[in-house]
């Protein structure tokens, strides 16, 4: 999906990559702040002892042929599930594994890494991320400073919102370009149904469904574990999803309840019904049934940069319509001929949403000056990337 990431290793070409990847020696090693190493106590969670290794993470035919690609048999690949300032955890089927990360390679959960080198004495390093399939952006807090990718190589993003909270379509329409865009599939998850009386809930499916189109809407109660039955398919072994959403809308709890453990911090709501962003970081949970889970913290400020194509898919019945205008370049602002003008008097075409579509249109085309500064930045980054790569490998 994605055409960042590749940062190859450079320690010289070799006949054939393995077909199957062996684990280190050392992994189930841990680096800990001190610089001392201790065995990995913690196992991925307990239900992966004993399953099928990397493919329980995902691992399959595809990703096997990446790294055959990099013709470099000293790498072992690795599941990226949690990244920290300057260190990251990969998974290896067996275990995690504590990584040092240089500077300039850019992970992200749900990454697959190639890593050279050992955990045990120390010189495990990044050599390579396997290009992503799919991968979730946001925008940094500071809005200079470009994306980052939330979630990669997700197969569905659980777009949650709960119905004691305040999430709006407007912001749900957001989410869903946002989730198109990654290439991963949007699923809406309202959460908390036992809060709300059974109206509520039913207006709130209904109100929903005006802008999810042709995404699966889905409600339960993490409380109750109503509904939770619905998510299994989604959450089959070796795929994987992220919770996205504001914070407060029970991510963290519906991945306890579907973790049937509490790995997740959980929060108190506001009197706003706004949470207080109890999950400070990302990570990859395997679940007892197989899936893979990517809890995330709440977000609120999504910006739709450089994610047109998210925007065309969750606005697919405007942009249908939009198609049928004379003019190719229609600002659907009066002109003749203009289709969706003449839809307006459709009542299924909500003016409310042909506003929001008009509105992220402009906000794309103002993007493009900021995309172009990305571009530089991308192509530093992965410049600096591959230099890193090297010295890695050398090590
Ligand atoms: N009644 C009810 N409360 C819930 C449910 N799910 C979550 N909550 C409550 O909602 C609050 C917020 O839940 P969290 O799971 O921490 O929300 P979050 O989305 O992870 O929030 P951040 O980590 O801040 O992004 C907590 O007090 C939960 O107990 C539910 O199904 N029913
Ligand atoms: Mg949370
Ligand atoms: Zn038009």
């Amino acid at each position: 999906m994605s055409k960042t990431s590749l940062a190859r290793s450079a320690s010289g070409n070799v006949p054939h990559a393995r077909a199957c990847p062996e684990e280190p020696a050392a992994v189930g090693l841990q680096r800990w702040d001190n610089g001392d190493y201790q065995i990995e106590k913690e196992l991925i969670v307990a239900a992966t002892a004993g399953s099928s290794g990397l493919t329980a993470l995902g691992w399959d035919e595809r990703w096997n042929s990446a790294l055959a690609g990099l013709s470099d048999p000293v790498l072992w690949p690795a599941r990226v599930s949690r990244v920290d300032r300057g260190a990251c955890t990969v998974m290896t089927g067996s275990a995690k594994v504590r990584i040092v990360t240089e500077r300039d390679v850019e992970v992200a959960v749900g990454d697959w890494v190639c890593v050279a080198g050992s955990a045990a004495d120390g010189t495990a390093r990044i050599a390579a991320v396997l290009p992503r399939r799919a991968e979730f952006r946001r925008t940094r807090p500071a809005k200079s400073a470009g994306t980052k990718v939330v979630a990669a190589n997700i197969d569905t993003v659980f777009v949650c919102d709960a119905l004691d909270g305040s999430l709006g379509v407007r912001h749900l329409e957001r989410f869903l370009a946002l989730a198109w865009q990654s290439g991963a599939t949007p699923v809406v998850v309202i959460t908390k149904s036992d809060a709300a009386p059974i109206q509520r809930v039913t207006d709130a499916v209904n109100l929903a469904k005006t802008v999810a189109r042709g995404v699966s809407v889905v409600v339960v109660s993490s409380t109750t574990a109503d509904g939770v039955l619905s998510l299994e398919p989604y959450l089959m072994p070796g795929r994987t999803v992220a919770l996205l959403g504001l914070s407060g809308a029970g991510k963290s709890t519906l991945t306890n309840r579907l973790a049937g453990a509490d790995i997740a911090a959980t929060g108190a709501v506001r009197g706003d019904g706004s949470g207080r962003h109890t999950t400070s970081h990302r990570e990859l949970v395997v679940l007892p049934q197989g899936g893979l889970l990517i809890d995330t913290p709440g977000i609120r400020a999504l910006s739709i940069l450089g994610a047109g194509d998210g925007v065309e898919q969750a606005f697919g019945d405007i942009e249908a319509i939009a198609d049928n205008c004379r003019y190719p370049n229609c600002s659907h602002s009066g002109e003749s001929g203009c289709a969706i003008a003449a839809a307006l008097a459709d009542p299924q075409l909500q003016p409310d949403r042909l506003d929001a579509w008009l509105r992220m249109r402009l906000e794309l085309a103002s993007s493009k000056t900021h995309n172009a500064r990305d571009d530089v930045a991308e192509r530093k980054r992965r410049k600096a990337a591959k230099f890193a790569a090297r010295r890695a490998s050398k090590t």
